[in-house]
């Protein structure tokens, strides 16, 4: 059988010279702290040779949810190399969120800080979980303290293509979320087409090294977990490493990078720093954009602050990268080089993109309708929800993504819009469906609606609009206050109103475009 783990691939791009630096970062007291890439090598050795102590069935998941610390990379990379299932949640669920997730999931073991240990370790242990580490961002926990006492040196596991690497949970249009199952095979080919795409280079960056990346997004999604770190890993590249995004602290390093990655609201915090010019990105070589739609404007303002032009590219958890703005001449498409803003740029090699109508007919050019994809990055599946990777997938493959768009005459794909209720607040995505039952369970609530209206900062916000039942008083800050005790604190709508009743179609539907457009100024 031939080797097809991702961690192989990865450690195979490891440079020659191990003794060097990996990973620049600071610890939570402010001082410096650099990682070699034997470090990494021998540090993800330790903590797989303790998930490989464990005797796991095959196929065990591996739930995560800590602080960002090059340890939690580290984890990951042990994960992969151990043959297990990387499950990364979100630092902000909450202990409702975090139950769903391991009750859907069955983890044989879950890591998380050590400061949410009673309450995660009671959820998980109840749910059938035999093993819970903690892992603190400062290198405290038991994670650690155990895989201390195991070897720097383990063989990553045999893996085919097919098999399990990772389960990103993302939410349902029901409100029930539903786990992507991205195999080896997905991750890998997805590095290598980006490697060559983005002309990683592995020499010539400002330290004589090849390319450093700035790493300031979170590793529970795809854009700082896969994207980010597999690109930095597979090209043999350092990292600056931000355990939280901090735009004086990006810009501060930028000097000595030459890869940035973020979501729109990080391009939209940098610019608010005066220090943003043409000579603090003197050595960058590429900013690449994604997770949420940028704006126009920002992708002017920044080619004009910086001199550089954002790469925009597109993806989600279920197909991890799909399209890119060309970063040199693509001969697939005469040779073009723009990088167009407003648009996503052209399906990336081996991806197959479509728009199609109500039919799943394919559309002329310019024509807007339902984006479909496949491509050896397309996921597997659903965990254990077979119907509805079903529903998802045409009968002839192609996966239904419910982002609506057009390709013009110069093959540029756009993103116009949704066909799914979703909001994308600040790069992360937000359910109506699932606050809305939060609100409509509230004593006194006979129905609500979340719309997303334009944000300065994040982007989109939800805003619930909310009705009583009859006799029934209803105070809009007890609803969220409410919420915030249940909920992700990125899911809470930024403002909630009272109202009579809710404007409705002839069909007795809510017409949340209606809300959308009363609401529409409430942050302009
Ligand atoms: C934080 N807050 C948000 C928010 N993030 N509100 C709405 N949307 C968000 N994204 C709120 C908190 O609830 C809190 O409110 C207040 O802001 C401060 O919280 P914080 O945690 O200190 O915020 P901050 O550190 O400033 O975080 C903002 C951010 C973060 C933009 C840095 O949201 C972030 O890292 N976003 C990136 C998400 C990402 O990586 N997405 C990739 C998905 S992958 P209060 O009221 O409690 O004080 C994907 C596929 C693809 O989509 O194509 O890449
Ligand atoms: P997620 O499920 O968190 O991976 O989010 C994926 C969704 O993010 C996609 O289906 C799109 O709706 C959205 N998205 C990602 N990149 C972009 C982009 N560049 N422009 C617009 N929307 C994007």
């Amino acid at each position: 059988m031939s080797q097809h783990n991702l961690f192989s691939a990865l450690r195979a791009a490891f440079p020659a010279d191990l003794d060097s630096t990996a990973v620049e970062t600071t610890a939570p007291d402010g001082a410096p702290l650099l990682y070699t890439w034997a470090d990494l090598d021998h540090a993800s050795a330790r903590i797989a040779n303790l998930l490989t102590a464990l005797k796991l069935p095959e196929g065990s998941r591996v739930a995560v949810q800590v602080e960002k610390s090059v340890e939690a990379m580290l984890l990951y990379l042990a994960t992969l190399r151990a043959g297990y299932v990387f499950l990364p949640l979100n630092t902000a669920y909450q202990s409702a969120e975090i139950e769903y997730f391991i009750g859907n999931a069955e983890p044989a073991v879950v890591v998380c800080s050590p400061g949410n240990f009673g309450w995660v370790s009671k959820i998980a242990f109840t749910l059938g979980t035999q093993h819970v580490f903690t892992l603190g961002d400062d290198r405290t926990g038991s994670l650690l303290d155990r895989a201390a006492h195991h070897g720097d040196t383990h063989t990553p596991v045999q893996r085919k293509a097919d098999d399990l690497a990772a389960i990103l949970y993302t939410s349902g249009t029901t409100g029930r979320s539903k786990g992507a199952m991205l195999t080896h095979g997905n991750l890998l080919s997805n590095a290598q087409v980006l490697k060559e795409y983005w002309g990683w280079t592995a020499t010539g960056g400002p330290d004589g090294r090849g390319d450093v990346l700035i790493h300031a997004l979170p590793i529970f999604h795809v854009h700082g977990l896969f994207v980010a770190i597999h690109g930095a890993l597979i090209n043999g590249s350092k990292m600056i490493w931000f355990s939280k995004f901090d735009p004086k602290a990006v810009l501060a390093a930028m000097p000595r990078a030459t890869v940035f990655m973020g979501v729109p609201t990080l391009y939209v915090r940098l610019l608010a720093e005066p220090g943003l010019n043409k000579e603090a990105a003197r050595n960058m070589r590429l900013f690449v954009a994604g997770s949420a739609p940028l704006l126009i404007e920002t992708f002017n303002e920044w080619q004009q602050r910086t001199g550089h032009t954002i790469l925009e590219r597109y993806g989600m958890s279920e197909t991890i990268m799909l399209t890119s703005n060309p970063y040199a001449a693509d001969k697939r498409h005469g040779g073009q080089t723009e990088r167009r803003g407003a648009t996503v740029g052209f399906p990336l090699p081996g991806v197959g993109l479509r728009v199609v109508d109500d039919a799943n007919k394919p559309l002329p050019v310019g024509e807007i309708g339902a984006i479909q994809v496949k491509g050896p990055n397309v996921f597997k599946g659903y965990w254990r929800m077979p119907e509805k990777t079903a529903e998802e997938f045409t009968q002839d493959g192609w996966f239904k993504t419910g982002d609506v768009g057009k390709v013009d005459a110069r093959d540029y794909v756009s993103i116009v819009g949704r066909s799914k209720d979703l909001i994308i607040s600040g790069g992360y995505n937000v359910y109506p469906a699932e606050i809305e039952g939060y609100i409509n369970d509230m004593p006194g609530v006979a129905e609500s609606a979340l719309v997303g209206v334009p944000h300065p900062d994040f982007g989109e916000v939800g805003v619930a609009v909310v009705i009583a039942k009859p006799g029934a008083q209803l105070n809009p800050e007890a609803i969220v206050a409410s919420l915030k005790s249940q909920l992700a604190n990125f899911k809470i709508p930024k403002k909630c109103f009272v109202v009579p009743e809710l404007p409705r179609n002839t069909m007795g539907k809510v017409q949340k475009n209606l809300l959308r457009e009363q609401h529409k100024g409430l942050f302009a």
